[in-house]
């Protein structure tokens, strides 16, 4: 008798551990979704296709107001994305006073993010924009980026991304290492006049819209272009974008993070998926498994370091044949569902097993915390925060979209728009 109530005193108190251990690591998870923010791109809602020709869509928001509009109705969705990229050509009109582009976007319950310079659009640009070999074209881009930073400034965005389809498509078209230097020169330059709550990103991709060298290729280069950039300043405010939709097939991208967060040279990240080249498809439409796997490289990092990499998460996608709201819904549902399961793995017990050598029992750790099914979690998490339970599901059976299609397709018609599919 004594003995079974030794043994029921000993599954009692373990029954308690493990609930007390749950609640915390519950905890921890609410304060890991609470801190996880993801920025939506304002071209994402507007109308895409590919070089071949544009699909339209009735709902697809075509002025910044319907984008700012769309995006607040994703973050009331999700409580994650309470900020939206701005691409300055497409969303600030000339004239305008960059306050009233806040202004807008305060009205829908978001903030203006990331400044995103177009240095690819004029035809000016044809051969390069701070690669030009004309000296012309990389003034143009240098007073487009000024203007661009002091967008920034006034609209206190803290940061300024940079993609550029900068490259050649022939052997001998220009001079590789010329063009390198006037980069170099230009990153510098625009970095020196930033306001010292911006940070620069830089991002790299290794083909398209050039077809023979890039020049901006890859992560090397993005991180050799923000230490030249940074180099004399204090306080590092120049750092690499990584997007993953711009590698090569099976390059390990959760290496590159890993490598840059111990360099301190990460500074954020461009989502999304593909299946061959830079399709903009859904995050983790094709490979779930592999954004995991860099969420868990940040996790690791933090736990190591006890320092949070402050990473600037945003999406990238366009989404041509998906209605854009649902599909950016999609997108950050599933990125919180792979945040949580990164936190759920056991650093301890990985840190054992790799010391150990035991190959095995580090790769299950990693795939137990990938297959357990987080999804009541995150609406446990969601019901605490008065959010939908369901956030796509709500958004399907709302019948918004098909109300703003009607509504935005009656405010073209009064705007005299066409809706025209265009061909290359
Ligand atoms: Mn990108």
């Amino acid at each position: 008798m004594v003995w079974v109530h030794y043994k029921m005193a000993v599954l009692y108190a373990n029954a308690r551990g493990a609930l007390v251990m749950k609640s915390q690591r519950m905890s921890r998870i609410f304060e890991a979704l609470d801190s996880f923010e993801i920025e939506l791109p304002s071209w994402g809602f507007a109308d895409t296709g590919t070089r071949f020709g544009k699909f339209f869509q009735e709902a697809s928001a075509s002025t910044t107001e319907e984008k700012f509009h769309d995006a607040g109705l994703v973050h009331q969705l999700t409580g994650a994305c309470p900020t939206v990229a701005v691409h300055v050509r497409w969303d600030f009109k000339t004239g305008q006073h960059p306050r009233e582009v806040v202004r807008l976007a305060e009205k829908y319950g978001v903030g203006i993010g990331s400044i995103n310079p177009n240095l690819f659009q004029d035809q000016c640009y044809k051969l390069g924009s701070f690669c030009s070999p004309d000296a012309a074209a990389r003034r143009a881009a240098m007073t487009h980026t000024l203007d661009c930073v002091e967008i920034g400034r006034l609209v206190k965005s803290k940061y300024l991304t940079f993609w550029l389809g900068d490259g050649t498509n022939y052997p001998g078209q220009d001079n590789i290492v010329r063009r390198k230097r006037d980069l170099q020169r230009a990153f510098r330059r625009v970095a020196e006049t930033m306001p010292s709550r911006m940070t620069m990103l830089i991002e790299y991709k290794p083909f398209e819209p050039a077809f023979y060298h890039t020049d901006i290729a890859d992560w090397g280069m993005a991180y050799v272009f923000c230490k030249y950039a940074s180099s004399g300043m204090r306080g590092r405010r120049v750092k690499v974008l990584v997007d993953t939709g711009h590698h090569y097939q099976s390059v390990n991208i959760e290496h590159i993070v890993a490598f840059l967060l111990d360099e301190g040279m990460i500074g954020g990240f461009h989502f999304n998926d593909r299946k061959y080249a830079d399709d903009d498809l859904t995050l983790g439409s094709i490979d779930p498994y592999a954004t995991f796997r860099i969420f868990n490289q940040i996790v690791q990092h933090a736990f190591d370091t006890g320092k949070d990499p402050k990473l600037a998460y945003m999406i990238d996608q366009s989404h041509n044949l998906k209605p854009k709201i649902e599909a950016m819904v999609q997108s950050v549902d599933l990125a919180q569902r792979l945040f949580v399961k990164a936190h759920l793995v056991d650093r301890k017990a990985l840190a054992r097993a790799q010391q150990k050598g035991d190959v095995v029992a580090a790769e299950r750790l990693l795939q137990d915390a990938y297959e357990t099914d987080v999804r009541h979690v995150v609406r446990d998490w969601r019901a605490s925060r008065k959010l939908p339970l369901d956030p796509l599901g709500e958004l399907r059976s709302s019948g918004v979209i098909n109300h703003l299609g009607r509504q935005r397709s009656a405010a073209r018609k009064a705007r005299g728009e066409v809706q025209v599919a265009s061909y290359a």
